[in-house]
Parts: C-alpha cells; structure tokens; sequence
C-alpha cells in the first residue's frame, strides 16, 4: 500500500482538525473524469485508489441536504410516456438524490467509533461508498438520452460492485462487535444502512427496468403480483435448501387470500420470505429429528386487506425458549452451529444474505441476519414482523406489509 493511501486510510475515522488537514495534505486533487462523459470506463474508474478523488467538502455539503423519498405510487404513474421523457425525468432525480444519500451514509462511517472504523473490511465498504459519492456525483447533468445511456451503464456497474455489501458488513461487524459494549449502535447503524441500501437499490432498479417493455410491470412495481405466487417460489426453494442439507423437508400447505393480486415491489419479499420460511423449516427438522418421516407442515396464511396484507408463517419447530426471544431479532445472533453455515466463504455464504439480488442459493442459517434484516425492511416499507411463540410447540411470524395503493399512504422509499 502506497503511504498516502495508509495515511488516508488511518485518517478516514478521526473526526478531529488533523484529520481534514491530513487527508488535504496527502491526497486530494480535485479533477473530473467525465470530461469525456461518453467513454466512462469502468475497468479504468476501478483502478484508481480512492485517494485520487476523495472529496471531503463536497461530501459534507450533500450530506447536509434532505434525501427526497417517493412513495411507489409516484413511481407507478410517472412510469410511462410515449416520448420517453419519463426516462430523462426519472434519470434527473436519481441524479440529484443518489449523491445525497449515499453522502448520508458516509457521514455515518465517519461516526462509528475508532476501532470499529478500522476493521478492514468495514473500511473497504467505507471506500465503496466513497467511490459510488465520487462517480455520481461527479456525473455531468443529464439531458438527452444519449447520456442517460451512459448513466445506466454507470448505476448498473455500481449496483454490481455493491452486491456483497450485506456479506462484507456481517463479517465485519462480527469481528469488530465485541470490542462494542453499546449493542445499539451497531443495531441502529446495520439498521439505518441496510434500509438505505434497499431503498437505492429499489430507485436504481427502478429506473433501469424502466427501459424494459413488459405488460405486468412498470419499473420495479409488478402491476398484479400474485402474493401466493411469490410465496410458492420461495417454499421451493427453502425446501431445495433443506433437502440439500438434511435429505428431506417439511411440506407447506398455504392458506387464505391465495387469490390476491394487487401491484406491489417483488424485490423485498425476495429476501423477507427465504428467510423467514428457511427459519421456519429448520426448526421443523430440528425439533423432529427422532420422525424425520412425519414432520408436521408448515402453514402459511395469506390476508389480504384495504390497507395491508399480512403473511402468517406457522410451524411446528418447538418455538423459541424463553431465555433466547429477546436476542433472536439481534445481528448475529444465531443458534446454528459454526460447521452448519459459514464455511465456504465467498460461496453459499456470500449469497445467503443477498438473496435481494441473487436468490440463487445459500445455506439455511447461520449469519443471525435473517430476522434482523427482514424486520428492518419490513419497518422501512411501513410494515412489521413480528413473532408469537408456544414453547415447546412451535411458532408464528407475521409478516405485515402495507399496501401501495391501498386507502393509507403506504411508505416511501
Ligand atoms: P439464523 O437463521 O442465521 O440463525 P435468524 O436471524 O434468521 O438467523 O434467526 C436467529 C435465531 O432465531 C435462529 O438461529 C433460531 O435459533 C431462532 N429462530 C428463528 N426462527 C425460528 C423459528 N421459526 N422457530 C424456532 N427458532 C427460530
Ligand atoms: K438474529
Ligand atoms: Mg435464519
């Protein structure tokens, strides 16, 4: 590592003067890549250290500006015009917010304490939000669609390095945690970010799919989503996951509203529901170890209102005992053992917690992240998870979400 790049590195998480001085010292040369706007690179963006562009005043500025949430029913009807103005329209706002949000979250590492700041791979995340402030921020203002092209080209390569953001965050807050006695300021920090990052991923996706021509959707709102639908993927594929680790899993029978179509954002059920049901069906394996032949169903109900919709996951898993129901809404915490869930690294763990963009695969359990993760993005899209438990029988969870054109506002992302 070069020396500028350590002290830059060693000066990111001191809050005092000498610490703007340091990095105004070694490192900043204000210049823009987009002279050329049309040959952004990628390739060519990634090799430069982060030294080169870092921006502190900049970054202060825009971390002081409000963020401009949207509720997806803005989204839904500023989704289409023949002339494709809708494209430059919605290319303009991520323009102005992206920076602005991802400022926030700088603002934030700056925050954490020291030594947590410090861990490297807290540190790498760190740098890749500096790096996505640089490359958006520095974006000449849009006006025709042939820089809206290269806009796109920009968001996707950035939704791309930023897919194990989720991975890189766990793993360093688990090495760096015991160091912490305040439990909730990790909480609120993973909180904060994660939700964040759900809700720049949805924007950026969002506009990006706006490009497609499809009948069901508009951007990333599917127009008549079937609830059941979605569910059934995810039943086959918490079931896949169990045969793969057990030889066998649990049937699901569901229940209720399985009629219900309404226009809702598939991509955080895509990581709420493989959680919540990868939990349900390991505490059925475990707790029926003994009649691995006759394991009670899972059962979920569907409800579907004027106002809401609520999913209702039942199983039979034994529940949750007393002395671990306050911990099991913790990050990290976890009651599978260390040979069950983490050991190929970049692998099945890499994906287990990304299932927003890679619901491909990953292992049953193992981060503490499932509960925790699909709380926040429940709470941040207006909704609740929460969990009633019969110790010794089994549990329920419900999963309630607010509906995007219902008679309440719904959320905004
Ligand atoms: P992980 O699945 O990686 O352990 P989670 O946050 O999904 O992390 O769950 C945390 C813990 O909560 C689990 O390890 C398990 O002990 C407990 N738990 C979650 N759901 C259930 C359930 N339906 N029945 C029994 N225990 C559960
Ligand atoms: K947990
Ligand atoms: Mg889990």
């Amino acid at each position: 590592m070069k020396a500028n790049q350590l002290v830059f590195k060693q000066a990111l998480n001191f809050k005092s003067a000498s610490y703007s001085r340091s990095i105004a010292i070694t490192s900043y040369r204000p210049q823009s890549n987009y002279s050329a706007v049309h040959d952004y690179s990628p390739a060519k963006e990634k090799s430069r250290p982060v030294v080169s562009f870092y921006n502190q005043s900049a970054i202060d500025v825009a971390a002081k500006k409000p963020s401009v949430r949207l509720t997806p029913a803005t989204l839904l009807y500023t989704g289409k015009s023949p002339d494709g103005n809708h494209l430059l329209r919605s290319a303009q706002y991520l323009h102005k917010e992206l920076p602005v949000r991802v400022a926030h979250r700088i603002a934030e590492f700056r925050g954490l304490p020291f030594i947590v700041g410090c861990n490297p791979t807290i540190l790498h995340v760190h740098e890749l939000y500096i790096r996505a402030f640089h490359l958006l921020s520095e974006f000449p203002s849009i006006r025709d669609m042939d820089t809206e092209r290269q806009y796109c080209k920009m968001v996707k390569t950035l939704l791309d390095d930023h897919k194990d953001v989720v991975t890189h965050l766990a793993e360093g807050f688990r090495e760096c945690r015991k160091h912490i006695t305040d439990e909730s300021l990790i909480h609120n920090f993973l909180d904060r970010i994660l939700t964040s990052r759900l809700g720049i991923r949805m924007l950026a996706e969002h506009h990006l799919f706006l490009h497609q021509d499809k009948n069901d959707s508009i951007g990333i709102i599917a127009t008549k989503m079937s609830l059941k639908k979605v569910i059934e993927k995810w039943v086959s594929f918490a079931r896949e996951q169990c045969e793969l680790r057990f030889g066998y899993a649990p049937s699901v029978k569901i229940n209720g509203h399985t009629g219900a179509t309404f226009p809702y954002i598939i991509q955080p059920l895509d990581y709420m529901l493989p959680e919540l049901l990868k939990n349900a069906m390991r505490a059925t394996i475990e707790s029926h170890l003994d009649t691995p032949m006759n394991l009670p169903d899972v059962v979920i109900t569907i409800a579907s209102n004027e106002v809401d919709f609520i999913i209702r996951i039942s199983d039979r898993g034994g529940g949750i005992p007393h002395s671990l129901l306050k911990k099991v809404f913790q990050y990290h915490f976890t009651t599978a053992n260390d040979d069950e869930s983490v050991s190929d690294n970049g692998g099945a763990l890499g994906t287990m917690i990304e299932a927003v963009n890679q619901p491909t695969a990953g292992p049953l359990c193992g981060f503490g992240f499932g509960l925790p993760v699909s709380k926040a993005y429940a709470e941040y899209l207006g909704g609740s998870i929460s969990l009633e438990t019969m110790q010794g029988i089994g549990t329920d969870v419900y999963l309630r979400l607010r509906h995007i054109d219902g008679k309440q506002e719904s959320f905004r992302i």
